[in-house]
């Protein structure tokens, strides 16, 4: 059946379990990602699509019906599952994602690995992801493409079906040309997201830094700025831009250029915050934490996250502060998502060396300063954990959004607990009132931390509040409604021309 709305986005939208020989399919269990919002949006249409990727041996012959009907909460979509083999996830995820654009994107140009890339891999699967999104749309329909993996998939999806409005967003940061035209593939990649009828980002200084990044490599006809909200300007902040465009104009086409953070959902988090087991927990961590403070840290274990930079400053405070040692300890929860990769690897190395030798350093019998988790924490947990903390440290060296921060600010219905952020999380621009630090500065992460534990509850509360009604307004269904307007914005664009 056609589609109204394709979502493309390289993973599937429930969790495929087989019992008693048979594969069912269910809902996600970790509910905080992305993929239910994503889903949502199946409301508002007739009838919706999702392609994916699915592990085959045969791609010609797959083992697994192409396409299955989903019936959940959600409404009733089409799931159109591409068979790949593991080489080409292998190639077109872990190496031409992972190791060329990831780092490129991040701004870590001395990581990225250009030798293992095999393009024209890349360019197959993106071209199957196209042919999949061309097969499930109506006459029309919006089809919705996230992040880089799919960056050729615009391009493609144009030649195919010139009918559709193609929306495309980004999760990760975009640097700004010197940057990401290190990729030699660089051309190609702007051309398929000039394709677009919407390039979207989190925030307007990723929006800037593409429309920089196409006047670099092609003659763009205009650009329109507008001043950025008030509500995204966070003063003196490394990321904070005034103002932003909101389209361009290429070869005749309009490309409409959207920014708009991706929220929480706080109605969620909110709920599970107030359930009786939730509280319990807290109870029981407190009371494990006795009169100790209790540092939180969570996110996944890549060197964007700036795990080890973190551990060190603890290290330094805990030099610096003999009275703080057996007085505070620090949760580092840092989930692998890619064991097989060097490079994460490499980091969970590091984070564990540098947790094993600050434990070493200071620790007692009955303290240890890092509790150091490395797999995933149930969702519930984690809220128990935001609750009890009395600060939560995210101090990425770079990160498109961050959710954590958003999550925990969420957690707070006793508007307590203090945030420390990085200026290099999209999410500075927004949260102001919380600490905000540079993790580049040994001077401000070590001072950050300490008025963070420091804070007295008055002043905690002003920020906490403040950080609330922000979280709150920028929920993931303010972020839903904005990327409905933006399709909106493209369709009417293009029948005025
Ligand atoms: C990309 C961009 C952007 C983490 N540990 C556990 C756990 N998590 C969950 C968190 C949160 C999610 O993972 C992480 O989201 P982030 O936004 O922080 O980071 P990325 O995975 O890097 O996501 C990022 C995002 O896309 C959305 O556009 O914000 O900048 O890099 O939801 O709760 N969840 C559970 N246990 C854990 O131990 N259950």
């Amino acid at each position: 059946m056609p589609s109204d709305l394709v979502i493309v986005y390289h993973r599937q939208p429930y969790e495929e379990v087989v019992e008693n020989g048979k594969t069912k399919f269910k809902e996600n269990a970790s509910p905080n990602g992305i993929v239910p919002t994503l889903k949502s949006f199946f409301g508002s249409v007739e009838h919706g699509a999702w392609v994916a990727w699915k592990l085959a041996e045969d791609t010609a012959n797959p083992d697994f019906e192409r396409v299955v009907e989903i019936s959940d909460s959600y409404g009733d979509y089409s799931v159109s599952r591409l068979p790949l083999t593991a080489d080409q996830v292998r190639e077109f995820y872990h190496v031409t994602s992972k190791e060329a654009f990831w780092p490129v994107l991040h701004g870590f140009r001395e990581r990225y690995n250009y030798d293992p890339v095999d393009w024209p891999n890349f360019r197959e699967v993106n071209w199957a992801f196209a042919e999949a999104a061309a097969a499930e749309a109506a006459e029309g329909a919006v089809v919705w493409v996230h992040d880089y993996n799919l960056w050729l998939v615009p391009g493609y999806l144009r030649q195919l079906r010139p009918d559709v409005r193609i929306s495309f967003f980004h999760h990760t940061p975009f640097p700004a040309a010197d940057m990401f035209n290190v990729l030699p593939w660089r051309k190609e990649i702007v051309a398929s997201l000039l394709a677009c009828d919407v390039v979207g980002f989190h925030i307007a200084r990723y929006a800037s830094n593409f429309v920089s990044v196409a006047r670099s490599l092609f003659d763009v006809e205009d650009i329109v700025r507008v001043r950025v909200d008030d509500d995204f300007i966070s003063e003196g902040t490394a990321l904070t831009e005034r103002t932003q465009p909101t389209h361009i104009v290429h070869n005749g086409r309009t490309v409409h250029i959207s920014a708009a953070p991706v929220g929480v959902d706080v109605e969620y988090i909110k709920k599970q915050a107030a359930l009786e087991e939730t509280a319990d927990k807290v109870v029981s961590i407190r009371e494990e934490m006795a009169d100790r403070k209790l540092i939180l840290s969570v996110g996944r274990t890549d060197y964007t996250k700036g795990g080890t930079v973190q551990l060190e400053s603890f290290g330094r405070l805990l030099d610096a502060h003999p009275e703080l040692r057996g007085k505070v300890r620090l949760m580092h929860v840092s989930v692998s998502a890619n064991r097989n990769m060097t490079a994460y690897a490499e980091v969970q190395d590091a984070i564990e060396l540098a947790a094993g030798r600050i434990n070493g350093k200071h620790g007692s019998f009955d303290w240890t300063p890092i509790t150091l988790i490395s797999r995933a924490v149930p969702f519930s947990e984690l809220v128990a954990y935001y609750q009890a903390a009395d600060v939560c440290w995210i101090t990425p060296l770079a990160d498109g959004m961050n959710l954590v921060c958003k999550e925990f600010v969420a957690s707070r219905q006793d508007e307590d607990g203090v945030l420390v952020l990085s200026e290099f999380a999209g999410a500075a621009v927004e949260l102001n009132a919380a600490v905000i630090t540079n993790p580049y500065s040994y001077r401000s992460m070590d001072s950050a931390i300490l008025q963070a534990l420091n804070m007295d509850r008055a002043e905690r509360r002003d920020r906490m509040k403040t950080l609330r009604q922000v979280v709150e307004k920028y929920d993931i269904r303010a972020w839903g409604r904005e990327q409905e307007r933006a399709f909106e914005l493209a369709a009417a664009g293009r029948t005025a021309h």
